[in-house]
């Protein structure tokens, strides 16, 4: 090779040494699919990096109502209150498969258009799942046992892969453009399955009968229906120790994030140290696996504290190094008067929700690092 040839040749070398570099280091991976797209890799990869520096701020149906109005083009509760759009948004799609809205009326239609609102300013989306009971067709909340009908080779089992083909079609259309992937998802199905008031909750259905489910879940969805871009959140309710967190782990190789769900000990400042300590719990674990931890849903009803932001959420957040290692924080929907959990224009916890909003630790929308690069 003469010298020129040489010089081309090293030069084609540099550029696909450059270009075919793998982005993500192994665990930076997602383990639950190591052929996640890369936007979703990317969001995994972010929300690991932003843990610890910050607390994104998240809310249940953000977008589609608040507790005076619904379906107002780019209004939130949040925003009204503090100028800033919430940086995680919570939907749940209870009903999908079986009616065009969900089971708070929200229609599958707006959900997916206010997603891609969310994801193209920056935002970021989480999706749980209130699924009636495919034994007798009632609610979430009918405890009549159903994992073990739905499980292959059972009764229901065909009922259940409508449902999951039918969340794999509303994921795989959420297309930020034509040609583009699907936006990521945090899937977070069978949640505070350690309370007994879900039909895949403890007493309903057995530890092995939920972790067979959940694999199956995210096998199904995966390998069968090659959906790719979702992160999936196990969380419990408030538990007691690391060994009630995990009784129904379906294990490391099914999970990205470590959630959990506590309303029950964040109602007072007296039982903060309850809240610390399960924090630190998931922090930890999190850790030790090289995942995530979050604080996936919490609250206070109509918030009758005054400065629950300030004095309760937030000095249970920031309480010590790994306390303040959660990604995010989500508070539940704004429905009415009496069923709240962010403040709305006029309630009496605005003044505080504006000094939550202040503090350096919260991240809201326009405070988020590009999460999908
Ligand atoms: C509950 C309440 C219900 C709602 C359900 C699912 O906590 O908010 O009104 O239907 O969540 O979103």
């Amino acid at each position: 090779m003469n010298q020129i040839m040489k010089m081309i040749w090293g030069s084609i070398m540099v550029i696909l040494q450059i270009t075919c570099a793998a982005p993500f280091t192994s665990d930076e991976i997602p383990q639950t699919d190591p052929n996640a797209t890369n936007s979703t890799k990317a969001l995994y990869k972010n929300l690991k990096d932003v843990a610890p520096k910050g607390v994104l701020f998240g809310h249940q149906d953000d977008l589609a109502y608040g507790v005076t109005w619904e379906k107002e083009q780019d209004r939130s509760d949040v925003k009204d209150v503090c100028g800033d759009y919430p940086a995680v948004y919570g939907w749940d799609i209870g009903w999908l498969g079986i009616s065009e809205y969900n089971l708070d009326t929200v229609y599958f239609d707006d959900m997916k258009r206010w997603m891609l609102e969310a994801y193209k300013r920056g935002g970021i989306n989480t999706v749980s799942w209130h699924i009636n009971n495919l034994e007798t067709g009632g609610g979430s909340w009918d405890k009549t046992p159903a994992v073990r009908h739905i499980l292959p080779d059972s009764s229901k089992h065909e009922v259940y892969l409508q449902r999951l083909d039918a969340f794999a079609d509303f994921a795989k259309s959420l297309k930020p453009g034509l040609f583009k992937k699907p936006i990521p998802i945090i899937f977070r199905p069978f949640h505070e399955h350690t309370g007994s008031w879900f039909w895949w909750g403890k007493g309903n259905c057995t530890a092995e009968e939920y972790k067979q489910l959940w694999r199956f879940t995210v096998e199904y969805l995966r390998d069968v229906k090659g959906v790719h871009n979702l992160l999936y959140t196990y969380s419990t309710d408030v538990v007691d120790s690391l060994d009630q967190y995990l009784e129904f782990y379906p294990g490391d190789d099914y999970v990205d994030i470590i959630g959990i769900d506590n309303y029950h000990f964040l109602k007072s400042p007296q039982t903060i140290d309850k809240s610390v300590a399960m924090l630190e719990m998931i922090t930890d674990f999190a850790e030790e696996k090289n995942k995530v931890a979050a604080l996936t849903e919490t609250g206070l009803e109509s918030i009758p504290m005054e400065d629950w932001f300030t004095n309760v959420l937030l000095k249970t957040i920031k309480n010590n190094e790994k306390t303040s290692k959660i990604a995010w924080v989500l508070v539940w929907r704004n429905d009415r008067p009496d069923h709240h959990y962010a403040p709305y224009k006029g309630h009496k916890s605005v003044p505080d929700f504006q000094k939550f909003y202040q503090d350096h630790f919260t991240i809201f929308e326009s405070d988020l690092p590009k999460m999908y690069k």
